[in-house]
């Protein structure tokens, strides 16, 4: 489509101020690590873990609450996302956080929430995870909250809700908790919290057969607790305490995220180890390293994303013509290498006899590297360091494990291989986000547009996870988002990898076109608020971003379809960029677990429309 000069040229100068302003961002070392931001739970979860250590610091805990008070919103009410609605959890570890910061209950920010958790409910409605901080506080009863037997972890890994059951992130934590859940241990709390209360039953509601099974269940685990079988006991948590212990990585924690690593130091501590323990030590200084502290106050990060973060600016500066050779470029491909995980971690538990191999999302993750940063470092290393013998090695290496990580329905997930057990979701302390680690679109597509890229298209893995992502096309011709928000996020990693595979012109590619088309914003750009996941009539809604407007010409580009639809989404990226050559994106893009624990990855919009527009502006020479 012939462009107007004017336009051309404008869009030629944007990307130039973008590519300067993301440069600027890269660390001495070598990568680039946005801010990874969550939700105040996390924060106020670091004042509980710290009041239970009897470690508060006041300073700290002042600064905390700073930032805590700052995310309230006129309601009083705290939400999981930026523009989310009221949520009762996040809302009443908030309020509680700011109690134990002192915030007296007659305040007038303090009613304002305690009103909207009484009117949802009360603290009884609240979420296990949050039961659980309440019980340990001693501002709730272990006996009303559902029990995690210990003896789990002797369960073999193929049988039913082994630990292997569920997901990474949700099996680390239900270790640990498993062990605390044993213990019950409880501070005692400085004052009560009567007003959060309205007296209803936190018992979980019973829809189908399956619940009131499961319920059943945690009766009687509850029964066994009286009289658990000692020696059995003291073996299960011996066997529990092992585990743990042999998965805390180099920096302190265990797999990179926050609940995993609070809740080991609870267990730890419960099960008797002093603050000066090794591990303990290592687990409590490694906290600082995820805490921001600025004008805006402390806060602690729930994860860091520097490989995922680095791979991906790697891969835009390329496609904004950045020079291979560009030192710049180097010491971030370098960087990546020295990433590589040589070790065996929980996903060999299904694949015994596959050599290790991949990549991790944060700096010290070797017990789960994950096929999404695996599938974006390996086409960033080749393109970055062409026929340097360690970075092909590393990547022979990745490409190898990623193929034996395939999921038997051809599909990828990103840190296990068949992790699809449906009942798992059903056990009555799954109430929050996800429990398993299924195959999903965006990571398959991102493994099928490194196998295109590599020359691997003819593969019978390649042909089996095609058939999986045509399948899996929703009937609008979107794709589903699991780790970005959402359809957009889907849609914008699916199409480029079926125009990696030549096939720009299936008519599935047509169809995804056409739904961009239906979906755009009258400004010209994209968006998808995160109401997507739990309202359809939200798919594919939102004010536009700078994010999601680069998937949506990730896609056009991709498909050869530079029309005017995608020039008017260049526009909008025009237009919307700060003077700085950055972009503000408040609106959370990203997702732990879709709705639940979503996560606004602050260099994504900076990342990506360089990436879109070094594409579209590289096909325009
Ligand atoms: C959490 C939690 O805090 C958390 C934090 C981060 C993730 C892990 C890896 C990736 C990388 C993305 C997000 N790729 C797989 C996708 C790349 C885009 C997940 C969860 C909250 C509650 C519990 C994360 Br329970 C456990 C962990």
């Amino acid at each position: 489509m012939a462009i107007a000069a004017p336009a051309l040229e404008s869009a030629r100068t944007t990307l130039e101020r973008a590519r300067a302003h993301l440069l600027d961002l890269q660390h001495p070392d070598g990568w680039w690590k946005g801010e990874l931001e969550t939700n105040v739970t996390i924060d106020a979860e670091d004042l509980f873990l710290r009041y239970y250590l009897d470690i508060l610091d006041r300073k700290q805990t002042e600064s905390s609450a700073h930032w805590i008070r700052s995310r309230q919103r006129e309601d009083g009410s705290w939400a999981t996302f930026y523009g989310g609605p009221f949520d009762l959890s996040t809302t009443v570890e908030a309020y509680l956080a700011l109690r134990f910061a002192g915030d007296p209950p007659e305040a007038e920010h303090m009613r304002r929430a305690a009103i909207l958790i009484r009117a949802n409910g009360g603290v009884e409605r609240s979420r296990v995870f949050t039961r659980m901080w309440l019980s340990l506080l001693g501002l709730w009863s272990w006996e009303d909250v559902p029990m995690l037997p210990p003896e789990q972890i002797m369960l073999p890994a193929r049988a039913p809700f082994s630990v292997y059951t569920f997901g990474c992130w949700a099996r680390q934590t239900i270790v640990a908790l498993s062990i605390v859940s044993a213990l019950k241990p409880q501070a005692g709390s400085p004052f009560a919290i009567d007003e959060l209360r309205t007296g209803a039953s936190s018992a979980p509601r019973i829809n189908d057969v399956w619940d009131r099974l499961f319920v059943g269940l945690d009766s009687a685990l509850h029964r066994y607790e009286r009289r658990p079988v000692g020696a059995l006991r003291r073996r299960a948590l011996r066997r529990a305490e092992r585990w743990v212990l042999d998965r805390q990585e180099n920096d302190g924690s265990w797999g990179g995220i926050q609940p995993p690593w609070v809740w080991s130091i609870v267990a730890l501590h419960a099960l008797g180890r002093p603050l000066d323990d090794p591990a303990l030590a290592k687990a409590l200084s490694g906290l600082d390293i995820f805490t921001i502290e600025d004008e805006q106050g402390r806060r602690i990060e729930a994860c860091q994303s520097p490989v995922w973060d680095t791979g991906l600016a790697v891969l835009a500066l390329l496609d904004a013509s950045l020079a291979p050779i560009d030192p710049r470029l180097e010491r971030a491909a370098r960087w990546l290498v020295s990433c590589e995980v040589r070790v065996r971690g929980d996903w060999s538990v299904r694949r015994r006899k596959l050599e290790p191999g991949g990549f991790p999302f944060e700096f010290a993750n070797d017990n789960y590297p994950d096929v999404d940063d695996t599938a974006i470092v390996i086409p960033a290393l080749r393109r970055a360091l062409p026929g340097d013998e360690p970075s092909d090695d590393a990547c022979e290496r990745g490409l190898a494990w990623t193929l034996g990580m395939q999921s038997k329905d051809g599909g990828w997930a990103a840190f296990d291989v068949d992790n699809t057990s449906r009942l798992a979701a059903r056990l009555p302390f799954c109430d929050f986000g996800a429990v398993t680690d299924p195959p999903s679109a965006d990571v398959t597509a991102h493994v099928l547009e490194m196998l295109g890229r590599e020359g691997m298209g003819d593969l019978c893995e390649t042909r089996r996870g095609l058939d999986w992502l045509l399948e899996a096309q929703e009937p609008d011709g979107s794709w589903f988002g699991r780790w970005g928000a959402n359809f957009i996020y889907g849609t914008g990693a699916a199409v480029p990898a079926l125009a990696a595979l030549g096939l720009t012109e299936h008519e599935s590619v047509r169809r995804a076109l056409a739904w961009l088309e239906r979906i755009q914003n009258s400004d010209g750009g994209f968006g998808e608020d995160m109401r997507s996941y739990s309202d359809p009539s939200w798919r594919g809604r939102g004010d536009s971003t700078a994010s999601q407007t680069a998937w949506a010409l990730l896609a056009f580009h991709a498909a050869g379809e530079l029309n005017e639809a995608a020039w008017r989404a260049v526009d909008w990226l025009v237009q919307a960029q700060r003077p700085d050559g950055g972009w503000d994106e408040p609106q959370f893009t990203g997702t732990g677990f879709p709705w639940d624990f979503n996560l606004n990855y602050h260099l994504y919009r900076q990342i990506f429309p360089v990436m879109a527009l070094g594409r579209i502006l590289g096909a325009e020479e």
